[in-house]
């Protein structure tokens, strides 16, 4: 079915450690996501990147903490421009940028009704400042939608939990860190490892999570490029082996797209200076494609 699509870049790189990061909105642009969205049907807008502080600018100097503060301002300009989309009847697609993105996209789109959330990824980004072991936000955007975290961040946007536990599921995952895995557990979140994607097949999966979305009217995917292999997306900050396989990931989002429910979706964690000769990137521009409607035949 024919969209009408907003691409919103947001060149955040401060949730985690490395560079590059920003530059991921640039690459994704570079290797031709909105014409080649435009031949699938599509009615696409470029929106344009969100203003994103540069690290370098010395006026970023002394600013520690993981940069908590700027993050904060920065999921709340996030949040803005995909609810200005949203109430326009748009499909916001989310260019990263560091996973922390995903707080402020998120919130945005879950405003009106409750959705889905399909978090594809090698980690799962649910730590709180106690559990993480680097710190870094990114591994946490989705413990901070779910109501736990720094409370500046639980409340960008507006006050108070995105997104209930009971829509979230997770996909992927093969690297988590203790503190992690416990909340995990207690949690009750629908999680399906590297494990579950080898014994059960993704396409099991994918009809698993639209049993449990039966009632939701649509779904946020939030993909991390690290959730693939890293033979086929070396151009990521934290590549874990053992990861999902070009043709699963694909099936992955031709299973969405035929569900007619996806809504709304994050692309990040590219690093196009990590990447090996835009490998990534044009990855996912494909993936991006499969999961708003193109198909083999
Ligand atoms: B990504 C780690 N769990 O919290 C942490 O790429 C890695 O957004 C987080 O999934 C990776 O620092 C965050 C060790
Ligand atoms: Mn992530
Ligand atoms: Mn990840
Ligand atoms: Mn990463």
């Amino acid at each position: 079915m024919a969209e009408s699509i907003s691409i919103i870049g947001v060149p955040m790189d401060f949730g985690q450690m490395l560079r590059g990061v920003d530059m991921g909105p640039a690459a994704l642009r570079y290797t031709g996501l909105i014409p080649r969205l435009r031949r699938l049907g599509h009615d696409v807008k470029d929106e344009g990147d969100i203003p994103i502080p540069v690290r370098d600018d010395p006026a970023m100097e002394g600013m520690t903490d993981h940069y908590v503060k700027e993050i904060t301002r920065i999921s709340h300009d996030v949040y803005k421009i995909g609810c200005r989309v949203m109430d326009q009847g748009r499909m916001p697609v989310f260019l990263g940028g560091d996973h922390a993105i995903a707080i402020g996209s998120v919130a945005s789109v879950a405003v009106k009704e409750p959705v889905g959330l399909i978090w594809v990824d090698a980690h799962a980004d649910f730590n709180t400042p106690r559990t993480s072991p680097s710190g870094n936000i990114h591994g946490m955007p989705l413990a901070v939608l779910t109501g736990a975290g720094y409370p500046c961040l639980v409340d960008a946007g507006h006050p108070g939990t995105k997104i209930s536990l009971d829509n979230v599921v997770m996909i992927g995952q093969r690297d988590l860190d203790p503190g992690e895995k416990k909340r995990i557990k207690s949690s009750g979140i629908t999680i399906f490892t590297m494990r579950d994607i080898d014994e059960q097949g993704i396409s099991a999966i994918a009809a698993q999570i639209m049993v449990q979305f039966a009632c939701l009217k649509r779904f946020h995917l939030s993909l991390d490029m690290d959730a693939l292999d890293p033979i086929e997306a070396p151009g990521v900050g934290t590549p874990v082996p053992g990861g999902i396989s070009y043709r699963e990931a694909h099936l992955l989002m031709e299973l969405f797209a035929d569900s007619g429910k996806l809504g709304s979706m994050d692309l990040v964690e590219i690093n196009p200076i990590l990447d090996v000769a835009n490998k990534t990137s044009k990855l996912a521009v494909e993936l991006i494609l499969s999961a708003l409607g193109k198909s083999i035949l």
